[in-house]
């Protein structure tokens, strides 16, 4: 991962000094359509300056004791558990705990909602305290965020139906949440509200957001770093002096945001092709959104675009089998986001090449993932079940070009 950093950073030197082509001065760089990182394509020069800054931040701020980590952690550095912006492994992902249903998290005095399994010398790492029903959670990948960021709310509503009155068995709902004051400071255009309820999209039961919320509660959750944003120290539960530089917040958020989406590859192959019409027929990309759109963007690069995610980023009734009896804001226990399925393909290089795959990697292919669904995505994985085995084989070809 160094490796593919150290070419984007050349590149991006050669092209502030306007020096030369960096193509020709780099003949082994990896495939482009291989790589994660980098940023979009359109970004004006302090926009490239910007991400570099937050690429640093994300990749390589290694926090320590005397840099505030801790007490209580999960890991030291964003790209520890979010390797080269992919998706990672079990082993580095975290449990969250204590919660049941909308009114709330009944373990907030024994260390709810995240359980920090790492401390720094002379401190205890939290125990999963008895009774508390948990959920394993694996990082996903970070890339293309900017893009689903920018959708705006009232499309998200479009895609939802709650009451299912197509009466296809499907009813995504966006997540409404409660929201702190930071995120409410920067809001996206046209924002809606309902009930002093806003709709949340980050994380995989879409409890966060956006990016500033996502990344503010990282460096305070997952490494015990606190910022203007998140004061209050995991351990103490009092606040305590910003340990990480409003800047460095707002330019890791900046960088997650203008992170390239992952590109596709084997797209004109016939069974590709012949793959994602199975996919639209099992209703998949019912859920699996196919297309969407954003709205208007600060950022230029980003503004009203088509991008390709496969995500509506709702929440939906994934039925028994991934119910863990935890959630978090007001989603059911056996509701999850849908996650996006862009660089599905690509995420056996982030986790060791094999396929970690659901919100804790229980699915070790895509294939085990597909037969996990359940609840509204039931008649889907009936379906697929049904296909003879040559077509199965489209749809896994199909959903590996992703
Ligand atoms: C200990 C491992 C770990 C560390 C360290 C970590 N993350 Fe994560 N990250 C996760 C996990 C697990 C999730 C899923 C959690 C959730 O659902 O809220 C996640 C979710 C995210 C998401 C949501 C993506 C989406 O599609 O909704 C973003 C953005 C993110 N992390 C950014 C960061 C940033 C920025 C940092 C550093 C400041 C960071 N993470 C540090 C494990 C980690
Ligand atoms: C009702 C909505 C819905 C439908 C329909 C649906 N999915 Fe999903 N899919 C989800 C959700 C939600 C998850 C995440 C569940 C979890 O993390 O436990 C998911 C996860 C996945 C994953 C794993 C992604 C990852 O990054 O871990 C794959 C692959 C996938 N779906 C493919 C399909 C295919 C193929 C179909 C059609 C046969 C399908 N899905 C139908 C909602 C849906
Ligand atoms: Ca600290
Ligand atoms: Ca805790
Ligand atoms: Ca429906």
């Amino acid at each position: 991962m160094k490796t593919k950093r150290f070419y984007y950073i050349i590149a991006a030197l050669s092209f502030i000094l306007v020096i030369i082509s960096c193509d020709k001065t780099l003949p082994n760089a990896p495939e482009e359509n291989l790589l994660l990182d980098g940023p979009l394509e359109g970004l004006t020069h302090e926009q490239q300056l910007q991400f570099l800054k937050g690429d640093i931040a994300f990749n390589d701020d290694v926090f320590t004791v005397e840099k505030g980590l801790g007490p209580l952690f999960n890991a030291n550095s964003c790209a520890t558990c979010h390797a080269g912006d992919g998706k990672g492994h079990p082993f580095i992902g975290f449990t969250r705990f204590g919660q049941t249903d909308a009114t709330g998290n009944n373990f907030l005095n024994q260390g709810a909602p995240q359980l920090q399994n790492k401390a720094i010398p002379g401190y205890a790492p939290e125990q999963l305290p008895a009774g508390a029903t948990f959920s394993n959670l694996l990082a996903p990948a970070v890339t293309g965020l900017g893009f689903l960021d920018a959708v705006s709310d009232a499309d998200l509503i479009a895609l939802s139906d709650p009451n299912d009155i197509n009466n296809d068995g499907i009813s995504g709902v966006p997540h409404w949440n409660t929201i702190p004051e930071y995120a409410k400071a920067q809001l996206r255009p046209n924002t809606i509200t309902n009930g002093g309820k806003h709709i949340t999209r980050f994380g995989k039961k879409g409890a966060a957001y956006n990016l500033l919320q996502q990344t503010s509660e990282a460096y305070n959750q997952d490494m015990g770093i606190t910022s203007v944003f998140e004061i209050i120290d995991t351990y103490s539960g009092l606040e305590i002096d910003p340990e990480v530089g409003t800047e460095q917040v707002n330019d890791v958020v900046f960088y997650l945001k203008t992170l390239k989406a992952p590109l596709r590859r084997d797209e004109t192959n016939p069974d590709v092709i012949e793959g994602e019409k199975l996919f639209t027929e099992m209703k998949c990309a019912s859920c699996h959104t196919p297309t969407l759109q954003t709205g208007p963007s600060t950022i230029e690069a980003l503004s009203n675009k088509t991008f390709h995610p496969y995500t509506d980023l709702l929440l939906h009734d994934m039925g028994t089998l991934l119910d863990d009896n935890y959630t978090e804001g007001f989603a059911l226990t056996s509701e999850w986001k849908t996650p996006a399925l862009w660089g599905l393909g690509l995420s056996q290089d982030s986790q060791g090449g094999t396929y970690f795959l659901m919100h804790d990697g229980r699915a070790k292919s895509i294939e085990e993932a597909i037969l996990l669904h359940g609840g509204e995505a039931l008649q889907s994985k009936n379906k697929y079940e049904q296909l003879l085995e040559s077509k199965k084989k489209q749809v896994l070809k199909f959903l590996e070009s992703l």
